[in-house]
């Protein structure tokens, strides 16, 4: 083999390395914050006999998903920095998305969650109260959380996306919309999908009514 190709090959083995470790390092703030979350939803069962959420789902955003947002944002420039740079501009390379039978529940899990001491706000957009125009509803949270590693303390961004069952049937549609190319009749689909977002917001509401109701008593 000729040396400069395996020079080559070494730089690409390196920077697939920065790339593992990287992801392994957004790996452990996902379970970091998924185990907060699972240690409120125990408490809360016990104290008040229900889980404020019915699940919880993980996920690292793709390769290809990042290399898209990256250039969105007129950041893919520099391949020997490229993986700082995914450190700096991309916050939702670990997501963790917590789904609540009542929006009441979401509001009291992200206070609780936020108010830990070894964890940092870094941005909450609150598409609950300002849903987005096609009608998209949920809050998101942008947490920093300490991840120990046998180098020491890192601090990495996890995006917490909080929704209620009803939001997060409507955003799983609206995912196969945003998702499929040259689909036929999209403006009406789009209507069709704020009037169900509409609807679902209406019903959250009075589950929620139903629910302080039946509690009360
Ligand atoms: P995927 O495939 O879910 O990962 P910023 O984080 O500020 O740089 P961004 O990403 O626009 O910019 O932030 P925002 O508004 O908080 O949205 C982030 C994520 O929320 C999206 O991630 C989706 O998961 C979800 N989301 C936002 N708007 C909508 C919507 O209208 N419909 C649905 N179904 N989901 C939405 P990604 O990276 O777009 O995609």
């Amino acid at each position: 083999m000729e040396e400069f190709k395996v020079e080559r090959y070494m730089e690409l083995l390196e920077t697939g390395k920065k790339y593992a470790e990287l992801m392994n390092k957004y790996q452990c703030a996902i379970m970091e914050v998924e185990t907060k979350l699972k240690v409120l939803n125990a408490e809360f069962s016990l104290q008040y006999d229900r889980n404020p959420f019915e699940s919880i789902k993980s996920r690292l955003k793709s390769p290809a998903s990042i290399i898209k947002k990256m250039q969105r944002k007129g950041q893919l420039t520099d391949e020997a920095s490229f993986a700082r740079s995914i450190e700096e501009n991309l916050y939702d390379v670990a997501g963790i998305r917590v789904i609540c039978a009542f929006q009441e529940d979401i509001y009291r899990l992200a206070e609780l969650l936020v108010q830990q001491d070894d964890i940092r706000l870094i941005r909450t957009k609150d598409y609950i109260r300002n849903p987005k125009e096609n009608g998209y509803r949920s809050l998101h949270l942008i947490l920093e959380v300490p991840v120990f590693l046998k180098s020491g303390k890192t601090p990495v961004k996890v995006e917490v996306q909080f929704r209620t069952i009803a939001m997060d049937f409507w955003a799983s549609v609206d995912h196969r919309l945003r998702y499929k190319k040259d689909v036929k009749n999209e403006d009406e689909i789009v209507e069709k999908l704020r009037v169900c977002a509409t609807t679902i917001a209406a019903l959250d509401d009075e589950m929620q009514q139903i629910r302080t109701m039946i509690e009360k008593d």
